[in-house]
């Protein structure tokens, strides 16, 4: 009971801590530019830990499904998952956007040459390249997805041989012990971190940069909202028999920190001690659901993605074919799947987009002045949704390990 009291007052902190930012933002204008080392501050400590923390608690939480049989049953449950909510969250993106038709009537002349966003290579080689040369590397270098393929195959690999890798498998248990003691400690300065990061982009910003694009950021804004509170909901109600409402108020700390952060890898580790501190969640479902989620699940960009392409189509006077609609739905899927989990990359993302559909390039310098403000709202559900799936999976194993019991009894 003392651990909820203390993180309701967390949450608490929190949100005074959101509130306070957009105030002293708009109050003081760029001038709160002042505080962004203490945003800066936070977000160091949390990436100083993401790649320990990914490697140990995913080859601990791999390893620990005890079967091959197992983990390809949790695998499965948990692609199977993402994939649903990810077309729902594309569908949605699609029904908002053809409704309320955010490009309509948008001045295109002020859109200047296209800014230098990274190329991005086609969905094939994005997947490809999953796949580490140099597991060291990645390591050295970061690359969440390559250090996520790597620690799979190390924690099957631990699985497949058994008694002889115990000790490799007791080591990383207790590092991710480790690990999470440190995310524990530095989840006390998320407060601080919310107000540190998130005020200086509203100073920066302010709100009049948003009024041309206000349509087209309410839209995804909207739909993000509401396929997190109907999906979700549903999700873990049927599946789980949670009561959203507790749900929601268990992930809130991490939500808020990927709105503030726009980084669902950066928000990974508060992901993990909210599932399970607030959620119940297992260690062994979370720290394999979980960081599989933070990079390959992005309900929130997919959505974004399909609303973006058809705000093109209609700034741009495009008459989309039926071809083309269900080309977004699935482009807008696999390009979240490649969408790296850090500020932005959904921008990049939607350059694959509008060059697949053959839409003007050019609406990406339109979008990418006011597209930190959607990236909050996209890496919000990004996370929560990756939650979602790890409550599901938790519950739906529950319920195997008592019918296996019960058998057995
Ligand atoms: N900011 C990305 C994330 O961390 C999402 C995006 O840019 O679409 O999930």
């Amino acid at each position: 009971m003392a651990a909820r009291i203390k993180n309701v007052s967390l949450l608490s902190q929190i949100l005074i801590a959101f509130i306070l930012a957009i105030l002293a933002g708009i109050i003081f204008g760029p001038d709160i530019a002042v505080i962004q080392p203490l945003g800066d501050l936070f977000l160091r400590l949390i990436q100083f830990i993401i790649v320990p923390l990914i490697v140990s608690s995913l080859i601990a939480g791999v390893a620990s499904t005890g079967s091959m049989e197992t983990l390809g049953r949790i695998g499965g449950k948990t692609i199977l998952y993402y994939v649903c909510t990810t077309f729902v969250a594309v569908t949605i993106g699609l029904i908002a956007a053809s409704l309320f038709s955010p490009g309509t009537g948008v001045d295109i002349s002020t859109s200047r040459e296209v800014p230098d966003v990274t190329e991005t290579d086609g969905v094939i080689s994005i997947l490809l390249n999953i796949i580490p040369t140099n597991p060291i590397e990645s390591l050295s270098s970061g690359d969440i997805l390559q250090i996520i393929f790597f620690a799979i195959f190390v924690g099957i690999g631990i699985t497949m041989v058994g008694q002889k890798a115990e000790p490799v498998y007791r080591f990383f248990d207790g590092f991710a012990e480790i690990m999470y003691k440190i995310t524990w400690m530095i989840m006390k300065l998320i407060p601080i971190g919310v107000f540190g990061l998130l005020a200086p982009i509203i100073g920066e910003y302010g709100l009049s940069v948003l009024m041309p694009l206000i349509k087209l950021i309410s839209i995804v804004a909207v739909a993000c909202i509401i396929h997190a509170l109907v999906t979700y909901s549903i999700a873990v109600k049927a599946f789980a028999n949670m009561n959203p409402f507790r749900f929601f108020k268990g992930i809130a700390p991490a939500s808020l920190v990927a709105f503030s952060t726009q980084s669902s890898s950066g928000t990974l580790p508060v992901t993990i001690k909210c599932s399970e501190d607030n959620l119940g969640v297992s260690k062994k479902i979370s720290s394999f659901v979980l960081p599989l989620g933070a990079t390959i699940n992005m309900d929130g960009t997919s959505l974004y993605l399909s609303i973006a392409a058809l705000f093109t189509a209609q700034a741009y006077g495009v008459e989309l074919s039926i071809i083309q609609i269900l080309t977004i739905v699935l482009i807008g899927t696999l390009g979240s799947i490649g969408t790296a989990g850090v500020p932005g990359a959904g921008l990049v993302m939607l350059t694959l987009v509008l060059t697949t559909l053959n839409l003007p390039l050019e609406a990406i310098a339109l979008i990418a002045g006011v597209d930190r403000f959607m990236d909050m709202f996209r890496t919000a559900v990004n996370i929560t949704g990756d939650a979602s799936g790890t409550v599901v999976i938790n519950a739906t194993e529950r319920n195997l390990d008592e019918k296996d019991h019960t058998s057995d009894g």
